[in-house]
């Protein structure tokens, strides 16, 4: 077999990401608990005037309702204590809950903290906060970047947050509601310029009707689906439980593509375009390569997931 999963990992290695993410969220990782709630409120606030945020309905708020409860309840210093406890990884019982929580649930909960410190019934970042000069320096990165990267560098900086007391990830996650695929009748068929492959195409559309099921069934068995700025997932059943988890509700909209000639019976496809977070729905449009190497059925064997470094890489096609 020509190829690894890991040499998979560099097919279109002209293929340049948005860097700008990861960097933004390890010097974010480093500053105060303060800084870190009060640089994301910042952004988040900025970001609201153009941005709406819409909690996907499938989450599962109700296991994030009692703690939700008990932070409301607690005088302001307490609920100020709570949200650094979260920020500086401390090792308490909401913390460990939190860790437990899905990526959504993640989401939603400091969505309604949010919403609550706006309405003034938890206790709000002290107006007048004056930003260290280095978070000042992580808000302007955040405030360069595009879009899609912001809300991603928001949603990596936030899903670090609690206390996991293994290996970061190793908590066994509370599973999201799973959705209904959408029937039959109602599903759109995607059209991309310069790729006609079935496979490719059949991952797109059913992955736009949350249909896991049968887009799990594109892969290899041991086939490897690496999302932006991580390692790749491997294995049918890893995948379709990463989708269940991660993919609900998102809209994908490819562009153009190109298709390069086999290698060894392996076909390197590369498709560019836009994704649709459920979260923030048409008013962001995340710039997206998908680097499929199919294997000698078709089959998927590979798909790295980018998130683009600027839209002008939507046109980036060009053969290794
Ligand atoms: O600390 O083909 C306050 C894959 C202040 C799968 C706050 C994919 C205090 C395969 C404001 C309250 C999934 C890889 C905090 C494709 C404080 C595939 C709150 C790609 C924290 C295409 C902050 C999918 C809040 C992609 C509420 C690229 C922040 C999906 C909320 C990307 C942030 C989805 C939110 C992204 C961020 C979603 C809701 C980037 C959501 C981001």
């Amino acid at each position: 077999m020509p190829f690894t999963i890991e040499s998979a990992r560099s097919i279109f290695p002209t293929t340049q990401v948005a860097n700008v993410v990861p960097n933004t969220v390890e010097s974010f990782n480093q500053l105060s608990a303060e800084d870190q709630l009060a640089l994301i409120w910042f952004a988040y606030t900025e970001m609201g005037t153009n941005i709406t945020v819409a909690a996907p309905g499938a989450t599962n708020m109700i296991i994030a309702q009692g703690i939700l409860e008990q932070i409301k309840q607690m005088p302001p210093m307490a609920q100020t204590q709570v949200m650094c406890d979260l920020a500086n990884r401390a090792d308490t019982p909401i913390c460990r809950s939190y860790a437990s929580f899905s990526v959504n649930l993640k989401l939603g909960f400091w969505n309604q903290l949010g919403e609550w410190m706006e309405q003034g019934a938890v206790a709000p970042i002290p107006q007048g906060y004056e930003l260290s000069a280095e978070a000042a320096n992580v808000l302007q990165a955040i405030r360069a970047a595009d879009s899609g990267q912001q809300i991603t560098i928001l949603r990596n900086a936030v899903i670090g947050m609690g206390f996991d007391p293994d290996a970061p990830g190793s908590y066994k996650k509370l599973e999201d509601p799973v959705v209904v695929p959408t029937e039959m009748a109602n599903r759109t068929s995607v059209t991309i310029e310069g790729v006609n492959n079935d496979t490719v195409l059949s991952y797109i559309n059913n992955m736009n009707a949350n249909d896991f099921e049968a887009a799990i069934d594109l892969f290899t068995s041991n086939g490897a689906l690496q999302p932006p700025f991580q390692r790749p997932i491997v294995g049918r059943e890893a995948i379709l439980s990463y989708m269940r988890a991660e993919c609900q509700g998102l809209k994908m909209m490819p562009e153009q593509g190109v298709v390069e000639p086999s290698d060894e019976g392996f076909t390197p496809i590369k498709v560019t375009g836009k994704v649709q977070t459920p979260w923030f729905g048409a008013s962001v449009g995340m710039n997206i390569a998908w680097r499929f190497l199919l294997d000698p059925q078709g089959k998927i064997f590979f798909v790295a997931v980018d998130l683009l470094a600027s839209p002008k890489e939507l046109l980036n096609l060009v053969r290794q």
